[in-house]
């Protein structure tokens, strides 16, 4: 996967190295007391969900074989889950039955930015879809963020927009 990486890092950063007692690893679900919701809090609303609902939220996430890979970053001196970015794998019929990507629910824990961190997970996950085979990664997000996500190859496209339908 390493080849795959797009991002230029500072201060001897590397996507497997995200920095002293940061760990990067998939979700799991002791994540619940790591404050994994609470991070997701910061990017959008999450409400109050039991543990009993993020169990059988992650259990149905992982019987989806090779389709939800939520990525966190854990500071391991405080046991608190950081940052967070998911790759979500769709099957498709076209293109000779191959897949596509989605990175969803970016975050990094406000007071962990500027660490280089939102990027370790972006290139991590995209790289990611790149290995598991997909023919493209999409995502959407704010005009501001636009250029971030530049780094990693992603381009606004000239054709297609992003619609939404709220319920
Ligand atoms: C952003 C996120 C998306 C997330 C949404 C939540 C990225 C690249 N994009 O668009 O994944 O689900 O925000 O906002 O992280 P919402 O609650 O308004 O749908």
């Amino acid at each position: 996967a390493a080849s795959n990486f797009q991002a230029e890092y500072k201060n001897g950063i590397t996507p497997l190295n995200p920095g002293e007692n940061l760990n990067l690893r998939p979700l799991c679900l002791e994540d619940y007391d790591r404050g994994y919701l609470q991070l997701l809090g910061q990017l959008t609303s999450v409400g109050d969900v039991t543990r009993e609902q993020f169990e059988d939220r992650f259990n149905k996430m992982k019987a989806c074989e090779d389709t939800y890979y939520v990525t966190v970053i854990e500071d391991t001196t405080s046991n608190q889950v950081i940052g967070s970015a998911t790759l979500v794998k769709e099957q498709k019929f076209i293109h000779h039955c191959t897949a596509r990507a989605r990175v969803e629910d970016v975050i990094v824990s406000d007071q962990y930015r500027g660490k280089q961190l939102g990027k370790v997970l972006v290139d991590v996950v995209a790289a990611l879809g790149r290995e598991l085979g997909c023919y493209k990664v999409s995502l959407e997000c704010k005009d501001h963020n636009v250029k971030f996500y530049t780094i990693f190859g992603f381009e606004a496209s000239q054709d297609q927009n992003y619609m939404q339908r709220r319920f």
